[in-house]
């Protein structure tokens, strides 16, 4: 292997800039994972995605392909290191958060596991935006993550999209998806080569109107913001367009009549963002001489929808003008599949098109696909039973659950090379491949030796960490002191707020003498919106309380809040393996699922949660006994919304730690370092709303975090085998297991 790196370069390793050495690694890697392309034959998968959050690729592809060990022998060899190499490569950041992340461990699932199934979306060019901080504030630039080496590769392919009535011109790019020891698959991503990143002007703001420059310049943000609504339905039609384009042209290539295509295909849709592929894939078939309603049962045979979200106002519903105006070829398809459920029933709420005009895209992907899945049990189950009851009962054969998982060659063996190492040492290699041989963990949970170890590894990722805050922030963090970590976009209902409502109240609660059982450092990662005030505020007043406390020196030795700026998944591979507390508090029945809670419990961190989406499996899998649960569960949170009774004000007026707390937020020290409008509009908000119910979660909150701290603090080998139970019961949440799932129910792969 060095011979041919030193080929690549020209010169010795030694010798060699990390650039240099990324680029040469990026050839070795192409070269090897083309040779494990197989034929597919049989059904073939298509995981359609707006978002494909994969994240650097190299180490994970070094892995992979079984080359990480050697390569890092000769980089160390020649005074180089595998972590300064990483930094040469950008970060694709092509999605949002767990929608976009999920899309990229089941591509890593699929290909380990030799299952035929690629990825096919869009090749933002500036992804999603960068953040950085500014007086306490989030300012968002473009990432340019497209300048340099890549790993897609041009596909030599053009598919034409008729877009407001003229013709595009959709370039495939290719990326190999390597598996573990498995084979090879592609991400698909197209894009329109006449994208100018020059249009952009201040912050990430640019020309709306002119799509051939700016249809795939950003990802969109997950926010309600009306301006550029339209330009996201421009570039869903475009993906699905050519996907489906380049899916029928696929299959026809293997034989396929195109009577049967599902046969040869399926198509999974990662939430409404691709639902068009149903309406244009009838259309296409329509076009190639298909009657309508036999390629509307084609399609319904081939293609299956997977629901994220239970925030009614997340659920796409495009106003048919825009769609008119945008796909216009569409429209008649939509409004046939319209009819054939009208006819079917009188029941409005299941309508495509409503009497206002807006076409339902959930709607539709329930109606004509095979199957509708939600992402966690605790999800599909209130699918069934409130938000889509109406639909179950017209298909209850279509619904299924299936709980989201992570890949664990990514979050435990590439970010965390010594635990896994460790775990190798006491169980053996197999749970590389079969996770759910790390119960053979729970065998040491009273061994002395092996608990001291895990807690050793667990203080060195966290020197670590420290040691890239101090690098990239220029802030100190004290490594002996407990890491809590809530990492996850910002969003109201996963309750960023209610953590620092805890933290202020920590900050009294220490100024009247009741101190904390440890220090604590409290950790952030989170983007807002741009177009989303209030989770803006919450990052605000986070930063300032930050800065409130660090200048304070009898609280700053108990509490340290620190703010990763520009969290992304190559921020998460370090914050997540240094974690002690895992933050997943979000309103029970808000989170689908969650899988931030998974890959912290698998690299030994403590949950710290509501019973809301997968932490209710979580503690299945771990126990009561190995979980701080707290707060309302998701029926009480149900039926408070149904009563409509909540009333902020009257905690806030009644519990005398609420109203300490909320004050602050608007108070003296605050409002002296941050932006007064800004601090009080959070605080009106909380007084005067908390639609998320923060105040009736809080006291338990404190409670149990405490109790938390206490236990880590007092007792650390009841810590340490907290932490090995949960490494030992996180084999369930592998991908793995999930792709597994799909395949068997929904799929049938091959
Ligand atoms: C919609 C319309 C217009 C613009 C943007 C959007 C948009 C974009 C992204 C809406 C939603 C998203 C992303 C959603 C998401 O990440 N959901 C998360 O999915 C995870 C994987 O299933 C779950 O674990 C999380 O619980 C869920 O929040």
């Amino acid at each position: 292997m060095k011979t041919r790196l030193e080929t690549l370069c020209k010169k010795n390793v030694a010798d060699c800039t990390y650039e240099e050495l990324y680029r040469a690694l990026l050839a070795l890697v192409k070269e090897e994972s083309g040779k494990r392309q197989e034929e597919t034959k049989g059904r073939k998968l298509y995981y359609i995605s707006a978002e494909f959050l994969i994240g650097k690729l190299l180490s994970n592809n070094l892995i992979n392909l079984g080359m990480y060990e050697e390569v890092d022998k000769i980089l160390k060899e020649n005074g180089k290191s595998m972590a300064e190499l990483e930094e040469a490569e950008p970060e694709p950041s092509l999605g949002n958060g767990g929608l976009g992340r999920l899309a990229a461990c089941f591509l890593d699932s699929l290909a380990t596991l030799n299952l035929p199934g690629d990825g096919v979306g869009l090749r933002y060019h500036c992804g999603l935006f960068h953040q950085n901080f500014k007086n306490n504030l989030q300012n968002e630039t473009p990432d340019y993550w497209l300048n340099g080496a890549q790993w897609a590769d041009d596909g030599k392919k053009t598919y034409s999209v008729s877009l407001a009535g003229k013709e595009y011109e959709a370039h495939l790019y290719q990326l190999d998806v390597t598996g573990y020891e498995g084979r090879t698959n592609k991400l698909n991503l197209f894009d329109l080569d006449t994208v100018d990143e020059s249009i952009i002007e201040e912050g990430i703001s640019f020309d709306k109107e002119d799509i051939a420059k700016n249809l795939t310049l950003f990802l969109y943000p997950d926010d309600s913001d009306e301006a550029g609504r339209k330009l996201r339905i421009y570039q869903q039609y475009f993906m699905v367009s050519a996907g489906a384009q380049m899916i029928l042209e696929e299959c026809v290539q293997r034989g396929c009549t195109l009577h049967d295509l599902a046969d040869y295909a399926a198509i999974q849709i990662n939430d409404t963002h691709p639902s068009m592929v149903i309406p244009e894939l009838i259309r296409l078939l329509v076009e190639k001489g298909i009657a309508f309603e036999e390629a509307v049962k084609i399609v319904t045979k081939t293609c299956a929808y997977t629901n994220h979200t239970i925030l009614a106002e997340a659920l796409e519903k495009w106003p048919e003008e825009y769609l008119e105006e945008v796909v216009p070829q569409l429209m008649p398809v939509i409004r046939k599949l319209d009819k054939i459920v009208k006819k079917k029933t009188k029941d409005e709420s299941v309508s495509i098109i409503d009497e206002d005009g807006r076409v339902h895209m959930a709607n539709m992907d329930i109606h004509f696909t095979h199957s509708t899945n939600g992402v966690a049990a605790l999800h599909t189950e209130i699918l069934k039973d409130s938000e889509l009851n109406n639909f179950y009962k017209m298909y209850p054969e279509k619904f299924n659950n299936k709980t989201n998982g992570i890949t664990f060659r990514r979050w435990l063996l590439s970010c965390n090379h010594e635990l896994a190492g460790f775990i190798e040492s006491l169980i053996g290699g197999g749970f590389k491949k079969d996770a759910m041989e790390l119960r053979k963990l729970a065998a040491f949970e009273s061994d002395k030796e092996v608990l001291k170890r895990l807690m050793e590894i667990k203080a060195d990722n966290k020197k670590k960490l420290a040691e890239w805050i101090q690098k990239k922030q220029g802030v100190s963090v004290n490594p002996d002191s407990m890491f809590s970590i809530q990492s996850k976009r910002l969003h109201e209902y996963k309750r960023q707020q209610l953590n620092l409502l805890y933290l202020i109240h920590q900050y009294f609660e220490i100024k009247e003498g009741h101190l904390p059982a440890a220090p604590v450092t409290a950790v952030f990662g989170a983007k807002a919106a741009p177009a989303y005030r209030i989770a803006k505020d919450i990052i605000h007043a986070l930063l300032t309380l930050s800065e409130v406390i660090a200048e304070d020196a009898e609280v700053s030795k108990w509490i340290q809040v620190v703010f990763i700026e520009n969290y992304n998944v190559t921020a998460a591979e370090k914050m997540i393996p240094a974690c002690d507390l895992s933050e997943q508090i979000s309103l029970a029945s808000k989170e689908a699922s969650g899988t931030g809670n998974m890959k912290f419990m698998l690299n030994g961190a403590v949950t710290l949660g509501t019973l809301d989406g997968a932490n209710v499996e979580i503690r299945d899998c771990v126990g009561d006994e190995n979980i701080y649960i707290f707060g309302q569960n998701s029926p009480q949170v149900i039926r408070r919304y149904e009563r409509g009774d909540y009333c902020a004000r009257e905690w806030y007026e009644t519990d005398p730690n609420i109203r300490r707390a909320v004050d602050f937020i608007a108070g003296e020290q605050m409002m002296g370092k941050g932006d007064k409008k800004s601090l009080e509009r959070l605080k009106n908000e909380l007084v005067g709303k908390d639609w998320f119910q923060t105040f009736p979660d809080f006291s338990a909150y404190a409670v149990r975090k405490n109790q938390a701290v206490a236990d880590y603090a007092v007792n650390p080998e009841k810590w340490a085998k907290m932490a090995l139970k949960n490494i030992s019961g996180a084999g369930f949440f592998s991908s793995d297991r999930t792709i597994e799932e799909y395949n068997k129910d929904i799929w049938h792969l091959g």
